[in-house]
């Protein structure tokens, strides 16, 4: 089916179908894209078969903005978990650009997925470190049978990815890389990147 949404047509369809104030967009015949403004840590959806990802540091025992969140939703069960993950070089847990699982604890989603971002200005490949994130996630969610995925703009904080192109990064990658996930959603927790990502699936997925 041939879509094309202008960013205006976009916006549009999202107000007048903004009774859950989710903008939707068909990926292929069997998966969804999802963009919605809130707090990832609150997402809840199947209950059985999902999972949260965290835009965690390569120690991966915690940290600020959405990480340390996402460890004080989901309680302490959450650290003791990931010192459970194997080092795979001293203070390595997931390398940038891998993912690793864990249960979700108090979390609303079953399951965490850790990935690591690049830090913009210190990754001399970030964007495919970037896409890497994203499409080692999918790939942990799908080793998983998670059906259902969420994810916050990764390395968009701390990291100092720049807003449009880590969205360009972010929706081809998923386009790319959706088999077997039934709906990726994007959490977004600032005006700011959810329109630039709005915008970005309207060109990159609106229009396929
Ligand atoms: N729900 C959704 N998005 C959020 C939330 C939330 N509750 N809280 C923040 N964000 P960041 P990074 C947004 O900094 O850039 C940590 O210290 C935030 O506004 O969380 O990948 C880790 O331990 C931004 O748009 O992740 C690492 O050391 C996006 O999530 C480092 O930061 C990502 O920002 C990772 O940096």
């Amino acid at each position: 089916v041939k879509q094309t949404f202008s960013f205006r047509q976009v916006t549009r369809a999202y107000s007048n179908m903004s009774g859950d104030g989710v903008a939707q967009f068909n990926l292929s015949p069997t998966s969804f894209l999802k963009i919605q403004k809130g707090d990832i840590t609150r997402w809840l959806i199947d209950g059985s078969s999902d999972a949260i990802v965290n835009p965690a540091n390569e120690r991966m025992l915690g940290g600020g903005g959405a990480d340390g969140a996402i460890h004080r939703a989901a309680g302490p069960e959450l650290k003791t978990a990931c010192y459970d993950v194997p080092e795979v070089r001293p203070g390595v847990r997931c390398p940038t650009g891998e993912a690793r699982i864990t249960p979700g604890f108090k979390l609303p989603a079953s399951h965490v997925i850790h990935t690591v971002g690049p830090v913009y200005d210190v990754d001399s490949n970030a964007p495919a470190s970037l896409s890497n994130a994203y499409r080692n996630s999918l790939r942990v969610a799908r080793e998983n049978n998670i059906q259902y995925v969420a994810f916050p703009a990764i390395s968009c904080g701390v990291y100092g990815y720049p807003f449009d192109e880590a969205a360009t990064v972010a929706i081809s990658t998923i386009k790319e890389h959706c088999d077997a996930i039934k709906e990726v959603h994007f959490v977004l927790f600032s005006d700011d990147i959810y329109n630039v990502w709005l915008k970005k699936a309207g060109k990159r997925v609106g229009d396929f």
